[in-house]
């Protein structure tokens, strides 16, 4: 199928000609038809509407549920036919998503990667059918810049920092001699993200000899992972959290979905969350920000889901085969239990 035929086709009837074509490239790559849908533009133009593939890790956090939310309102609003795959948390679903996209020369792609390594060959073949590629969210790991136009998202290193920067403020005032046990739980491993959260988080700690991490375990950003945790490593607990015969004083949480589900369990073993435990959270999800409004939770620290508009600005001049910065970390604040939070906006997932 040429382009020229693919331009002929759409004008006569986008709408079918999509649904149809849909169903060829799944039978194509072997993708499930709950794996792609498209997302028609609501402004009927004249002109051909640019033709994204986008492909999403899954819907595993309410702060992905509204990242989607946010690239499918933002798509129809520029006028955008955004190609929509659910990936399911599988990085080949995202590998056959992607190949599907090429077959079907959609102008550019846009994706999540899951996970930071594994991208290079399905890129080489984007690039080589001369599609354009941005990542967003989360970033890969490639010795060949060639292969995306660029990245906009998240700084999760940053965050890992705002998060440990809270503990030292804090703690300002305890003496040199005090000590801080810290629990980690940390998101999916082999994401960019958790990497940079984990180590923005110690490169700030690391010269303050009275914070130590004796426990570090991945809950794949899932609430339900977070209280199978709290269920696991609290046995035995009388009312003091202990890990290895060490007192837990602080838990830092990479998502507030694992959060969430962890302090429900703490709270059923006789433990204040926010009191007993200094808790540190990070996406600012509304139930977190209600969560330190009760002073169950002490710091969250924002992570930016709402980044479509932004993304597809990108995608337009991309689309217009303009150059785009290689990397753009969009705005995040952190709120914490020293904050007037009456000011804080409804936070929307
Ligand atoms: C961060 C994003 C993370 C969120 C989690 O940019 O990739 O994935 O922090 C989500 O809630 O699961």
């Amino acid at each position: 199928m040429t382009k020229h035929n693919l331009k002929k086709a759409e004008s006569a009837g986008s709408a079918f000609f999509v649904c149809i074509t849909i169903l060829l490239l799944l039978f194509i790559t072997g993708c499930s038809k709950k794996q792609i849908s498209s997302v028609s533009s609501s402004q009927p133009t004249d002109e051909k509407p640019l033709l994204v593939g986008f492909s999403q890790i899954g819907a595993e956090s309410a702060w992905r549920t509204c990242n989607t939310e946010s690239m499918q309102q933002a798509a129809q609003e520029a006028g955008i036919q955004l190609l929509y795959s659910n990936a399911e948390q599988k990085q080949e679903n995202q590998i056959k998503a992607i190949r599907s996209f090429i077959v079907y020369q959609v102008d550019v792609i846009a994706f999540v990667p899951i996970v930071q390594d594994g991208w290079d060959s399905v890129l080489k073949e984007a690039r080589d059918a001369g599609i354009p590629v941005l990542v967003t969210d989360r970033k890969i790991n490639t010795s060949d810049e060639s292969l995306y136009a660029g990245y906009i998202g998240t700084d999760g290193y940053a965050e890992g920092q705002k998060a440990a920067r809270f503990l030292l403020n804090k703690y300002a005032d305890s003496p040199a001699d005090a000590h801080f046990n810290i629990l980690e739980i940390r998101g999916t491993d082999g994401a960019s993200v958790t990497t940079d959260r984990y180590e923005g988080f110690r490169s700030i700690l690391s010269d303050d000899s009275r914070f130590e991490i004796v426990w570090s375990e991945s809950g794949d950003f899932l609430r339900s992972k977070g209280q199978e945790l709290a269920n696991t490593l609290l046995q035995g607990s009388n009312g003091v959290f202990k890990i290895n015969g060490k007192k837990i004083d602080i838990i830092y949480f990479h998502n507030d979905a694992m959060t969430l589900g962890f302090i429900e369990v703490l709270k059923q073993s006789g433990i204040r969350p926010g009191k007993d435990i200094t808790i540190v959270t990070v996406d600012a999800e509304q139930a977190a920000i209600d969560a330190l409004r009760q002073g169950d939770v002490n710091c969250v620290v924002e992570c930016n889901p709402k980044i479509g508009p932004q993304v597809m600005d990108l995608i337009k001049d991309l689309g217009q085969g303009k150059e785009i910065p290689r990397l753009i970390h969009v705005y995040e604040q952190v709120f914490t239990e020293f904050d007037d939070l009456s000011e804080v906006e409804p936070r929307g997932y």
